[in-house]
């Protein structure tokens, strides 16, 4: 009996023994965990420290995102058209027509850029590329849209772009796919890509430089000196096997101010517009280094003195001095090196597509052959491709976040389907360790990232457009019969009504809308959505937007607005009437209030149009 209560005893003990530590590693799971929340829970109302831009591959757009927190600000279509904000939808759009006009409704956006002024963001613009159809987009960040979209004439895969810095004079955009190096397909010679030269402001390609083989990441010297890629087709294949021979490719710099003076001398064979230099007529304007086979990603350090190639298919980065252009140091890193980005501390972070993993490690000891240049390695979810620390790609960067913009995302979230969302992870690098904690999914496929700080972009931010030259005034509506078969209407929206209301039109009518949102307030959007005719504009306060439809078949269709505005948003709506061609009807200046003269069948007569 005594024994028995001594053994129970002592399990008992042994049990609350284990409880204990089972409950102690659980509080300090739980204590690291609220840590991590807490760093990027940014409370209802408060607002995130830095915009992220993510490129949104080929959803074709630019995604904005709050950092730290991750949250979803807004998705800027560029290059293709997104029905929600009434871009580019309606075959007769006018940014519907430039997008037809340069390539096509679709784009694979890859690399966000910002404007630079003095080596850091100053708010202005963003560029990102269309790898797919060979164009180049800015988006103007006080209205958070499409400015501009440019195609780039004698090259193919628009892939790596840059801003020249320290002041965005140019913005560089490499050509991935290799191309007869005359433009004639005749030509059985060795294919060769340029690097065009693209002015910030103007958005005109100025020149562009040829370069053999391919091109494929692009990054420029703090100084306005270089334009740098990476080039993994040195073999001049034409195919896979075939570019992968080399056991060294290369990497491309381009001395910008001698292109310049050649360009200006007259030594540009021009194509399509564009003067091309080509390197063997112009010595001294392409210098290559030899780099390890198939480099992918090129990014200069904060500091400007050094330019790193990733390695992809070596587990290498290969520093390169930017004033000799001659290797330093070729330290090994992990497998699959893609990208690197760095902090305030000297430290370079080099994302590992095999592994996995973000490394980090210190640039000035792996330049003096120190053995212990590796700091610490973090593992991602999973198969990383680009990653981008705030400020890394500028001459600032603040050294606290890291961005991890991961291909696969596996078991991290709920799965919706065969295809799961992309990966970003948040790392908190302002530690020796780095630190992981959060991640947000989003639509395909981020590939790189950059992030401009709040206080500096938000304060740029309208609050209304200004008025347009074609705006309609309150009060100064009209509905006016310009031809035989044509009627423009000049229509205002306001909370929460369209004037006008309602008019009328023939079939066979083409009719233009100059639509404007007259609202003075902030936030106040109307849409103007109408049935049957693929038409949905959204106006944010103040904008104009023309655009020319055909009237369609006969019928009544109510346009009704698709942003709810107000208590009477649903009532927010009004009728265009479609009279048959052979109607009776006189259909005249709205303006007048004698739309409708004599009977019509079915249609109630004069007096009940209202
Ligand atoms: Cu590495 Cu297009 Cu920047 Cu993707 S590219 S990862
Ligand atoms: Cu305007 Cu709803
Ligand atoms: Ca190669």
């Amino acid at each position: 009996m005594k024994r028995n209560s001594f053994i129970v005893i002592i399990i008992v003990l042994v049990l609350a023994g284990l409880l204990g530590m089972w409950t102690g590693k659980f509080g300090a799971a739980r204590s690291a965990r609220a840590a991590a929340a807490e760093q990027v829970y940014v409370a209802p109302g408060e607002h995130d420290k830095y915009y992220g831009f993510l490129s949104g591959g080929q959803s074709g757009s630019v995604f904005v995102v709050g950092i730290p927190s991750g949250r979803l600000l807004r998705e800027v279509p560029v290059f293709e058209p997104r029905a929600a904000y009434g871009y580019a939808l309606h075959a007769n759009d006018p940014q519907r027509q430039l997008l037809d006009r340069t390539g096509g409704a679709w784009g694979d956006t890859h690399h966000p850029v910002l404007s630079e002024k003095g080596g850091l963001y100053d708010g202005r613009f963003l560029w990102v590329n269309d790898l797919a159809n060979g164009r180049l987009a800015r988006i103007r960040l006080d209205y958070f849209e499409t400015d501009s979209i440019i195609k780039i004439p004698n090259l193919q895969g628009a892939h790596g772009i840059a801003a020249v810095s320290p002041d965005t004079k140019y913005i560089v955009v490499n050509g991935e796919f290799e191309q007869p190096a005359d433009g004639l397909v005749t030509n059985p010679a060795p294919y060769t890509s340029v690097v065009a030269f693209v002015d910030a402001v103007s958005m005109e390609v100025k020149f562009e430089v040829e370069v053999p083989g391919n091109i494929d990441i692009a990054d420029t010297s703090k100084d306005g000196r270089h334009a740098f890629s990476t080039i993994y087709n040195l073999e001049q294949g034409r195919d896979m096997g075939s570019m992968i021979q080399f056991d060294r490719d290369a990497l491309a710099a381009i001395d910008i101010p001698a292109a310049e003076a050649a360009v200006a001398a007259g030594k540009g064979r021009v194509r399509n517009g564009v003067p091309i230099l080509f390197p063997d007529e112009n010595p001294g304007v392409l210098t290559l280094v030899p780099v390890p086979k198939n480099p992918h990603g090129v990014n200069v350090t904060p500091d400007g003195r050094y330019v790193m190639a990733s390695g992809k298919l070596s587990p290498t980065v290969t520093i390169v001095d930017t004033k000799t252009l001659k290797i330093v140091a070729e330290p090994e890193v992990g497998l699959g090196p893609l990208h690197t980005t760095f902090d305030n501390r000297g430290n370079a972070y080099t994302s590992l597509f095999l592994d996995s993993q973000v490394v980090k490690w210190n640039i000035d000891k792996a330049v003096s052959g120190a053995a212990d240049y590796i700091v610490d390695r973090i593992n991602v979810h999973y198969n990383i491709g680009h990653l981008q620390a705030v400020g890394g790609e500028s001459m600032a960067p603040t050294g606290d976040y890291l961005l991890a913009l991961n291909k696969l995302s596996k078991d991290q979230y709920l799965p919706v389907g065969p295809d799961l969302p992309e990966n970003q992870e948040i790392i908190d690098i302002s530690g020796e360790k780095m630190k992981m904690l959060a991640s947000f999914p989003t639509p395909p496929e981020p590939h790189d990232a950059v992030f401009c700080p709040a206080k500096i972009l938000a304060p740029k931010v309208k609050q209304v457009y200004a008025t347009a030259g074609n705006a309609v005034e309150a009060g100064k509506e009209s509905v006016v019969r310009t031809g035989p078969d044509t009627v423009t209407v000049r229509m205002s929206m306001i909370r929460s009504a369209y004037t006008p209301d309602h008019f009328e039109v023939r079939e066979g009518d083409t009719i233009t809308f100059t639509l404007t949102n007259v609202e003075t307030i902030r936030d106040m959007i109307h849409g103007f959505a109408l049935p049957d005719h693929n038409l949905h504009v959204a106006l944010p306060p103040g904008a104009t937007k023309t655009i020319t439809i055909e009237a369609g078949k006969p019928g009544v269709y109510w346009y009704y607005c698709t942003n709810f505005c107000s208590a009477l948003h649903l009532e927010m709506r009004g009728r265009m009437v479609v009279q048959p061609k052979d109607s009776t009807i006189t259909l005249s200046d709205w303006k007048s209030g004698q739309n409708v003269t004599g009977p019509v069948p079915g249609v109630p007569s004069t007096g009940a149009q209202q």
